[in-house]
């Protein structure tokens, strides 16, 4: 489809859930042989399975709220954002929530708290969170606003109700405009996409936050731009073995290490690989190639199931994935309300 189309937002919000049930199979796991990986995705094809067996986890739990809260709210309100949150998770705390953030979901849901901000800025000593639990759930603000000013500042704030600290809210950032951009058909030229990305991320982390954040955590001056040039640096390779992946960008739970390698997955399977079966359409090699990085398998698919979904829409996933994914048949109605409050807006 055109730019932003139906059948680009459907990919990208189903895309994330695809990544976040199937990659649950191999989260933090060390190393995944490919071979592993494409007998758990071929298996979706079994006729035993169906019926969303593959539950998904934090990501689309979080993502759903997300969702729900800006086409009830028709935009962003941090207050019915928040109070989605804590409900979801105390209606389902077993989904796989980081250790940290729990304590920011119980307080949430207290009826006394006036600044819904502020649970989230007392993590960790007050540093704030750095893993990737906002930019796991960032996807949607890329489908509910089409100006570029409000995907940014609402990703950020959507983020900031669990991740205070600029290099977790950061990371939601560059997710959204990576969705962004996605479902302008961006991805059609590569090295423009990712040019692009370093050009916005070097504003976003201009601010005076980022450099005292990355100061303390010793990082570059501007981590995400940093990244993301060894992004570039990698697309430029002829060849990229997994390994130098993982050592490069990260496949852990921050969001320094894991936003920067969906978008690299991404770039990477925009064509056809040798390992990838030739038969796989691009969203199924992204996620294949997604879940031979092992770490943190389905947070890193489903943001690269988004970028990706956003790119090739809805018609490249096959509809046994779909029938095997928990929620995944939601997000495809929910893909259709967000793509109406886009346009609407
Ligand atoms: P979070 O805010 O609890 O952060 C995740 C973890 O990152 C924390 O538990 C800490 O270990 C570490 N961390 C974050 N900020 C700091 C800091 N300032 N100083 C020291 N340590 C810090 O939760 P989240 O929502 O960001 O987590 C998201 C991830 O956890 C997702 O991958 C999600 O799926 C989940 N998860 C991951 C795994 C895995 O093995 N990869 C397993 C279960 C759950
Ligand atoms: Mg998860
Ligand atoms: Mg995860």
């Amino acid at each position: 489809g055109g730019p932003a189309s139906l059948s680009r937002f459907r990919g990208a919000l189903v895309g994330a859930v695809l990544g976040d049930c199937v990659g649950g199979e191999f989260e933090g796991a060390e190393e995944v042989p490919m071979e592993n990986v494409l007998r758990h995705l071929n298996s979706l094809d079994d006729d035993t399975k169906g019926d969303g067996i593959l539950e998904y986890s934090d990501d689309t739990a979080m993502a759903r709220c997300v969702v729900q809260s800006l086409l009830t709210r028709a935009g962003f309100d941090e207050q019915d954002m928040a109070r989605r949150f804590a409900k979801e998770y105390s209606v389902s705390p077993g989904r796989g929530y980081g250790s940290g953030v729990i304590q920011v979901l119980k307080k949430l849901s207290s009826p006394q708290l006036s600044d819904v901000f502020q649970p989230a800025r007392d993590q960790f000593n007050g540093r704030g969170s750095f893993g990737n639990g906002g930019a796991m759930r960032a996807a949607p603000f890329a489908l509910a606003f089409p100006d570029l000013a409000d995907v940014k500042r609402f990703a950020r704030l959507g983020a900031m109700l669990t991740h205070s600290c600029s290099l977790g809210y950061n990371g939601a950032v560059l997710q959204a405009l990576a969705v962004h951009l996605s479902l302008q058909g961006a991805l059609d030229l590569p090295q423009q996409f990712i040019s692009r990305l370093i050009t916005e991320m070097e504003e976003v982390e201009g601010d005076e936050a980022t450099r005292s954040d990355a100061r303390v955590l010793k990082e570059a001056e501007k981590p995400f731009c940093d990244r993301l040039h060894r992004v570039k640096d990698l697309m430029d390779k002829s060849k990229v073995s997994i390994e130098e992946v993982i050592s490069e960008l990260g496949n852990g739970i921050a969001a320094l290490h894991s936003v920067p390698t969906a978008i690299f997955c991404v770039l990477h399977c925009l064509q056809p690989r040798e390992n990838l079966p030739e038969n796989y359409g691009g969203l199924q090699r992204t996620m294949a190639y997604s879940l031979a990085l092992g770490g943190d398998t389905d947070t890193i698919a489903c943001m690269a199931g988004a970028i990706a979904g956003a790119h090739y829409g809805i018609e490249t996933i096959p509809q046994t994935w779909i029938k095997c994914c928990e929620g995944a048949e939601d997000a495809d109605a929910n893909a259709e309300h967000l793509h109406t409050l886009y346009h609407q807006s």
